[in-house]
Formats: structure tokens, C-alpha cells, sequence
């Protein structure tokens, strides 16, 4: 395990993609690279993450607005342990944050400033990594899944707002996920180890 210095915070390294850009295999090889915590929204095994799951894999339905204040309410059931873990000196890859919450909300038409709202103030990336995907390319590495959401127009409108949180965001990073694995990891790897010795003063606050 790597040595931790008592006087450093750990970095909290958000990582956010588009369906079939690779997300799950960078996630798994930064975890390993970092010696991180991995935390993986929606956390399906809490209570409001059963509602979550059982939403996403259509067994149920539910209120656009009631959905996306049980994301942002399931992203702070976790926001305790990851603070204390940050402040121990832990690192902590967040796969999915906030930043899907805006996406996913606003591409099915709530007001954007209503979707960031709920999620202010949880604890701050200090990098997020956006993995970017073309249609063309997503469409290659075969069809979507059967969860909701995961169809080429609700695609393309998620892509559209990622883009627009790119500009309310800072410590933001997009990778071109068209290319290899390796390729990718490349830029993933090197800006994450960068994030990690940057890090200074206490956890921030989101927006
Ligand atoms: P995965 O691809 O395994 O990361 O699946 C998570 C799904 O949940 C994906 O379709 C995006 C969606 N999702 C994640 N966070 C949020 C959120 O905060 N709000 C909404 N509406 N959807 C989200
Ligand atoms: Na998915
Ligand atoms: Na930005």
C-alpha cells in the first residue's frame, strides 16, 4: 500500500462517460493505479438505491423530478464516508457524480439550474474526467443495453449537456474515448496522478 502523508488529503476523482465509452474499465484500472476507494452512483444496494435500480431496469416508473432528487438523495447518503475518507488521506473514484445527475435530468427537459440545485455543496472533485464517445464509434462497439436511458437519442441529448456542464465546471477534463483502451488510459492515467499530487486545503464545496 502506498505511504500516506497524515498532513495530505486524498483527492476525490470523479469519472463521467457516455454509454459504451469504456467508463467501467478505466474506473477499475484508476482504482488499482491509486490504491483508491471506489464508490459507484447509483450505490444500488442502499434502500433509495433499490428504488433507483428498479427505476433504471424499468420495473417501475416514477416522477422525473421525484427521480432526480432520489440520485441527488443517494449521492448524500454516501457524501459523509467519502468526506471522512478524503480528510484521512484516502483517495476516492467516484464512478458517475452530480455531473450525470444535470445530464440525465436535463436531456429529459427539467430546467437545468433546477437539476443542479440539490447536489450544491456535496464534496468537490478535485478532477473530473468526461469520457466522451462519437455516435459512430458508440454504435460500432454493438448494441445498448435494455436499461432506461440507453438509446442513441437520449445519447446524443446527454452528450449535449455534458458539454454544457463542461463550461460550469472547473478541474474538468474531456477524453476522446474513440481511440484504445490504452490510448485512453494514457491521458486518464497521467491527469489522475497529477490530480493526486495537486491536491491542497480542505474539501471544497460542488458549485
Ligand atoms: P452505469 O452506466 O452503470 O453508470 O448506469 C447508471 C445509469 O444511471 C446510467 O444510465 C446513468 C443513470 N444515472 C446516473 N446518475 C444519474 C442521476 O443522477 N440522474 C439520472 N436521471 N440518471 C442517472
Ligand atoms: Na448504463
Ligand atoms: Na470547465
Amino acid at each position: 500500500a502506498n505511504q500516506v502523508d497524515d498532513s495530505k488529503r486524498g483527492a476525490l476523482i470523479v469519472v463521467e462517460g457516455l454509454d459504451r465509452a469504456g467508463k467501467s474499465t478505466q474506473v477499475e484500472r484508476l482504482v488499482k493505479a491509486l490504491d483508491a476507494r471506489l464508490v459507484k452512483f447509483p450505490d444500488r444496494t442502499t434502500p433509495i438505491g433499490r428504488m433507483l435500480d428498479s427505476y433504471l431496469t424499468q420495473k417501475s416508473e416514477l416522477d422525473d423530478r421525484a427521480v432526480h432528487l432520489l440520485f441527488s438523495a443517494n449521492r448524500w447518503e454516501l457524501a459523509p464516508s467519502i468526506r471522512q475518507d478524503l480528510e484521512a488521506g484516502k483517495t476516492v473514484i467516484c464512478d458517475r457524480y452530480a455531473f450525470s445527475g444535470i445530464a440525465y435530468s436535463t436531456a429529459k427537459g427539467l430546467p437545468f439550474d433546477w437539476c443542479l440545485a440539490p447536489d450544491a455543496t456535496l464534496p468537490a472533485p478535485d478532477l473530473t474526467i468526461f469520457l466522451t464517445i462519437s455516435p459512430s464509434a458508440a454504435a460500432e462497439r454493438g448494441g445498448y443495453g435494455a436499461e432506461r436511458y440507453e438509446d442513441r437519442e437520449m445519447q446524443l441529448k446527454v452528450k449535449s449537456v455534458f458539454e454544457d456542464v463542461e463550461d460550469r465546471v472547473g478541474d474538468w477534463m474531456t477524453v476522446n474515448a474513440d481511440r484504445s483502451v490504452e490510448e485512453v488510459w494514457k491521458d486518464v492515467e497521467k491527469a489522475a496522478k497529477n490530480a493526486v499530487g495537486l491536491v491542497t486545503g480542505p474539501v471544497r464545496g460542488l458549485f
